[in-house]
């Protein structure tokens, strides 16, 4: 029996660990014997990471909510069907920065966007392709925000503290209807996060065999 592999995504907003934890992730499923390809979104792919460019970049012209939502969906949509879906079905593990689960955090929660467009726009992009297991660093917004301060902001991280309050509100939300999320505290030290995040990868992966 060929066995499909896994697709995990990462959630959270800025500042949480989301990079600093990425690695250490994978190691975890490598060392478990999954062959693991590292991704993002937007981007993970040369078109896709364009289309994070117009995203993220400062300019003058706004962007309507709309645009953004349908960017998000475009990039999602060829990162998905082209890399994604062809992973996993191969055996190979995708571990994913960000997922559908950021759209429904930030421009449903935090832009307003109703969550039923928002899932008809997910099923168009992307169809059933939903992470196996998401993991969701969580942390109060002023936490994280301390740990970023020094950063130069891209377009989106400029959208303010209430804004943020509602994306992290979303997040909370989903986890409590979706068994597949998965909340870590993220505001406790570095290597508590990490023992939170083996203790729960060890659940899952003993659950799949
Ligand atoms: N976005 C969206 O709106 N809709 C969507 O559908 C998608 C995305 C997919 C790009 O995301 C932006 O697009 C993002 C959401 C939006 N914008 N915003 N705002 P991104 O993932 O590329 O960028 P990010 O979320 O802004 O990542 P980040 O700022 O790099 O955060 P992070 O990766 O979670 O944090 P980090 O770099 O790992 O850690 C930050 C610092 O904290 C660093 O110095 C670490 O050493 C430190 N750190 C980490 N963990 C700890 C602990 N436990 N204690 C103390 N210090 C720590």
């Amino acid at each position: 029996m060929i066995r499909r592999g896994f697709f995990i995504s990462l959630e959270g907003a800025e500042g949480v660990g989301k990079s600093t934890n990425l690695e250490f992730i994978r190691n975890i499923l490598e060392d478990n014997g999954q062959k693991v390809i590292v991704t993002r979104e937007p981007g993970g792919t040369p078109l896709a990471e364009d289309i994070r460019q117009l995203l993220l970049t400062n300019r003058d012209e706004a962007m309507d909510v709309h645009t953004e939502t349908l960017l998000m969906f475009a990039a999602r949509a060829q990162h998905a069907r082209t890399v994604i879906e062809p992973l996993v079905r191969r055996g190979d593990t995708v571990l994913c920065d960000r997922f559908t689960h950021s759209t429904y955090a930030y421009q449903g929660g935090g832009r307003g966007v109703l969550i039923r467009e928002l899932e008809f726009l997910a099923q168009f992009a992307h169809s059933n392709l939903w992470p196996d297991l998401t993991i969701y660093l969580d942390a109060p917004v002023d936490q994280a925000f301390a740990r970023i301060r020094d950063r130069e902001q891209d377009r989106i991280e400029q959208s303010g503290r209430e804004f943020f309050e509602r994306v992290r509100h979303k997040y909370l939300e989903m986890a409590k209807k979706d068994s597949r999320i998965s909340v870590v505290d993220a505001n406790q030290e570095l290597s508590a996060v990490q023992d939170d995040l083996r203790s729960l990868l060890g659940s899952f992966l003993s659950e799949q065999e």
